[in-house]
């Protein structure tokens, strides 16, 4: 058995998507364990750029099965999007399938992500609108509705009616805003239940046999442990466990059965949505950053917000996911900024210097980043395949950060392309 966990240390749009995609060539499986069509995964294979959401990044080069987990919330109608895209490419998508335990994205779940996003009281998250928290809310309230259902007429009815007697009067009473149809709504679920009926398996029980097979599996996180539920900038987080702790409960497989941790981290920080980001460049340069590196949401086209490198928050990620192999993307992008910072410290508002994460997200918001200065490097990296072609600055800036982590870097990116890697022996 081979097993691979992916996952994002920062804040998303680490580079998940490319590392996935050149990992996953020789997986038997590919699988996502949670959050849904929020992610914004981007693959350049050759000329063609992929964006992938709901769908494992595997799905482009996996010759094995792609399963979208029980940990998932899955909006059919976006599954079925995208699922088409490939087809109109001529890819095969036969190989896909998802969790009968996997939590449906119901149209009141966007209308109210929507809504609260709209509110404009100075609470927002900052989310993709895409129904996510609403979602998740109804799983943990137990009263959501599982892609189980969606083959089972008597209790999808059952359920939507349930469900719409609570969120059709919050839109009217409390949102001042129209309210939705039983029977619309049971109807065009049901027979989206028809159209993915051979989809819809018993995921957790295939991976355990995958698992006692030796087969190699590649379990792909979407967001970031900064944006975790429970470890992330609490509230401006994701509704979900985007840690490597989140597959065994998103996947149901154990956690005896997780190998390889590999931790995907940009060579600077991005952020997209509202929160605490104490090393943010709100400048000139963090725009220069934002220029070169592309950095607009993948699923939203927001700008993204950018900042230094913070080993502070790192080192946080990188512990509660136990990383055992890291991977840095888009040191390509670093190229030419004559003085690289990276955030080792950071000073509290009455002066303290630590050197751990905190839980109060608003106190975060006064502290100080305490920087180390590097030395940058003018050359352009974007070709360089082996360690020993980066320029010795180059060198030192990783090499800082594996001393710092004390976690060895074994892949650096350079570039967007497949082919654009470092792999360190
Ligand atoms: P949500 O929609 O409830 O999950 O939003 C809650 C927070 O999680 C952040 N979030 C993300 N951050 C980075 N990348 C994400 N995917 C897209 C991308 C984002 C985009 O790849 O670029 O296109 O804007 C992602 N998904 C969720 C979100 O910004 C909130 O801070
Ligand atoms: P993900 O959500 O973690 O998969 O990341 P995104 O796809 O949202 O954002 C990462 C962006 O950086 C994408 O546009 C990638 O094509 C691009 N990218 C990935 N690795 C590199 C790299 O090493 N250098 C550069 N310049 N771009 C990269
Ligand atoms: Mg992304």
């Amino acid at each position: 058995m081979s097993t691979y966990v992916v996952v994002g240390l920062q804040y998303g749009d680490e580079g998940k998507g490319k590392i996935t995609d050149v990992l996953s060539a020789k997986s038997d499986y590919v699988v996502r364990f949670q959050g849904g069509d929020n992610a914004g995964h981007t693959v350049y294979a050759g000329e063609e750029k992929f964006v992938l959401h709901l769908l494992p990044s595997g799905v482009l080069q996996c010759q094995g099965k792609c399963i979208i987990a029980n940990g998932v919330v899955v909006n059919p109608k976006a599954f079925m999007k995208e699922i088409g895209q490939l087809e109109a490419k001529g890819m095969r998508t036969d190989h896909v399938f998802i969790s009968r335990r996997a939590h449906v994205i119901m149209p009141y779940h966007i209308l109210l992500d929507t809504y609260r996003e709209e509110e404009e009281d100075g609470t927002q998250i900052g989310t993709t609108k895409k129904g996510i928290g609403p979602c998740y809310e109804d799983k943990i309230a137990r009263v959501g509705i599982r892609m189980v259902d969606l083959l089972n007429p008597e209790v999808l009815r059952e359920k939507i009616e349930k469900n719409l007697k609570s969120k059709n009067s919050l839109f009217e009473k409390y949102f001042d805003k129209p309210t939705l149809n039983v029977d619309e709504i049971f109807n065009e679920f049901l027979e989206i239940g028809e159209k993915l009926k051979d989809r819809i398996v018993d995921t957790e029980v295939e991976l355990n046999q995958a698992i006692k097979d030796g087969k190699n599996i590649l379990f792909e996180g979407a967001q970031a442990l900064m944006l975790d539920i429970d470890f992330g900038t609490y509230p401006y987080v994701t509704s979900s466990s985007p840690s490597t702790g989140g597959v065994c409960t998103g996947a149901g497989v154990p956690p005896t059965s997780l190998q390889n941790l590999i931790g995907v981290a940009k060579a600077y920080t991005t952020r997209v949505g509202n929160g605490p980001f104490p090393t943010e460049l709100d400048n000139e340069l963090g725009e220069e950053i934002r220029k070169v590196g592309h950095e607009f949401g993948a699923t939203t086209g927001r700008p993204r917000r950018t900042g230094w490198l913070d080993l502070v928050s790192l080192k946080h990620a990188t512990m509660i996911n136990g990383i055992n192999n890291l991977v840095i993307t888009k040191l390509d992008v670093l190229s030419g900024i004559p003085t690289v910072k990276v955030a080792t410290h950071y000073k509290t508002e009455d002066g303290k210097i630590i050197d751990y994460f905190t839980s109060s997200t608003t106190k975060l918001y006064d502290y100080e980043p305490i920087y180390k200065e590097l030395e940058g490097w003018t050359e352009d990296i974007t070709h360089a395949r082996s360690y020993d072609e980066l320029p010795a600055n180059a060198k030192k800036y990783i090499e800082f950060i594996e001393e710092y982590l004390g976690i060895n870097v074994y892949l650096v990116s350079v570039g967007p392309e497949r082919s654009q890697n470092i792999i360190r022996k």
